[in-house]
């Protein structure tokens, strides 16, 4: 993962061919989609080269023209040195490879740009298994291309997919990735009992309060979380934010200490071959206490969208989490008034807000906070003088209501969660 937001930018062009049975609005949607994750990349995309055609072309994706077009951007007018090539499709590898030579520009397509997201919040070890299975079973055919072009006595080294060396060498990393993928698969399944205790600890860990933020890319789920945990400055200050998906608390700190993360977002355009590892690098959010299913109510399409995060959720066993709906974007969405009143009819109990309002940010936060809150109970603590150094230990895990001492110690009347409270009793022993 970088975990450090990088200081020099990369930069990359995006490209995108348009056939006839795709509408404007679904290929902007997609572009503009490709563009979100060149971001959560820590790509800066500079430009944009479209092309509508009757089909792909079979030799560079896109038609001659257009490829000399990007070859001359990139080589001649850009402002920057680029990086990458995206593409808005999975292509063959062939069109990579000839793309790539005509423009001395390394490309990525869709998928690639997906799979190496995926990577990087791949955090458990069945998430991490599934993504490299899904990233070996795209490279193996690359390895096969990238021989054919070196030729059966070509040595020489290319581009995508790694070293293309005789046929005999792809013939073992063939067979080497086909092994490695079985031995993959067999971890899973060996892990698979490993997730039933770590559900067990899920409970275990409830006393830790931490939400899990959850929804399609771009329904404004990082900006959300900046907002809650108060890194907007830490961010801003940097020229882009590369992904950050660091657990942070709740920002001012509250009682019970509120945990917020960020998860992987949900992509429209998923290649099917990725469902997979992306439902795996969900499961951290399996985690949490409550999730923050965040929906972009400007998104036409949000309806359909909505649907999909329910039945992943559910396909991963997390709608056993109590979930909060946040419609967010409500300030981009034209008639506000009526959505909201529509929304809140519609689904009970959701939040209608904007992640660029301050005060709908500071409700949120006391929402959250209420959930937890819910479940406190209220006590006292009795301190002997001789175990003064739990004492720091109550401000940190507890809400202290008032305090007072005598000559034996000090007495707390305090809230907080069953279990933090049952732990700290253990520990400062039998209560005289
Ligand atoms: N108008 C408006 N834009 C928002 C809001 N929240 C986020 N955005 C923008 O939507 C885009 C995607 O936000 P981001 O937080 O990166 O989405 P993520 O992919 O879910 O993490 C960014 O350009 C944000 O500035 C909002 O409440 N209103
Ligand atoms: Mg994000």
């Amino acid at each position: 993962m970088r975990k450090e937001v990088e200081e020099k930018p990369s930069y990359a062009v995006v490209a995108a061919v348009q056939v006839p049975s795709v509408s404007d609005i679904e290929f902007e949607a997609s572009l503009s989609e490709l563009r979100e994750l060149a971001k959560t990349l820590g790509y800066m995309v500079v430009h944009t080269f479209i092309q509508k055609r009757a089909s792909f072309d079979t030799t560079g994706y896109l038609g001659i023209g257009k490829r000399q077009e990007i070859e001359h951007y990139v080589n001649h007018e850009a402002e920057f040195e680029i990086d990458a090539i995206l593409v808005d499709h999975e292509i063959s590898p062939s069109q990579a490879r000839n793309l790539e030579k005509e423009t001395g520009c390394p490309v990525m397509d869709r998928t690639m740009v997906i799979l190496e997201i995926f990577h990087n919040n791949a955090r458990s070890r069945a998430a991490k298994a599934q993504v490299e299975i899904a990233r070996l079973g795209y490279m193996a055919p690359r390895l096969r291309e990238a021989a054919k072009l070196a030729g059966p006595q070509g040595r020489q080294r290319s581009g995508v997919g790694g070293r293309g060396a005789g046929e005999s060498h792809t013939e073992l990393d063939r067979r080497k990735i086909r092994d490695r993928i079985a031995e993959l698969q067999l971890e899973i399944v060996a892990m698979d009992a490993e997730r039933q205790t770590q559900r067990a600890r899920r409970h275990e860990r409830q006393g830790l309060a931490s939400v899990a933020l959850v929804g399609y890319t771009n329904a404004g789920k990082s900006t959300l979380m900046r907002a809650l945990t108060g890194s907007e400055v830490l961010v801003a200050n940097k020229l882009f934010a590369t992904l950050d998906t660091t657990v942070r608390t709740l920002h001012p700190e509250s009682v019970p200490r509120v945990l917020v993360s960020d998860t992987v977002g949900f992509i429209k355009n998923l290649p099917h071959g990725l469902v997979a590892s992306f439902k795996s690098t969900l499961d951290e959010a399996l985690d949490a206490g409550l999730l923050l299913h965040v929906i972009d109510a400007s998104d036409p399409g949000f309806e359909r969208q909505l649907e999909v995060t329910d039945k992943v959720l559910a396909e991963i066993s997390a709608d056993e989490i109590p979930r909060l709906r946040i419609f967010n974007k409500i300030d981009h969405v034209e008639d506000a008034e009526a959505c909201a009143a529509a929304l809140e009819a519609q689904y009970p109990g959701c939040v209608v807000m904007s992640a660029r309002r301050p005060d709908n940010v500071a409700r949120l936060r006391q929402t959250i906070i209420d959930f937890f809150q819910k479940d406190l109970v209220e006590t006292e603590l009795f301190l002997p003088w001789s175990a003064q150094q739990l004492r720091k230990e109550i401000y940190a895990g507890c809400q202290v209501l008032a305090e007072r001492a005598d000559g034996d110690g000090a007495f707390f009347s305090v809230r907080g969660a069953p279990d933090v409270l049952a732990r700290l009793h253990e520990q400062i022993g039998p209560q005289a």
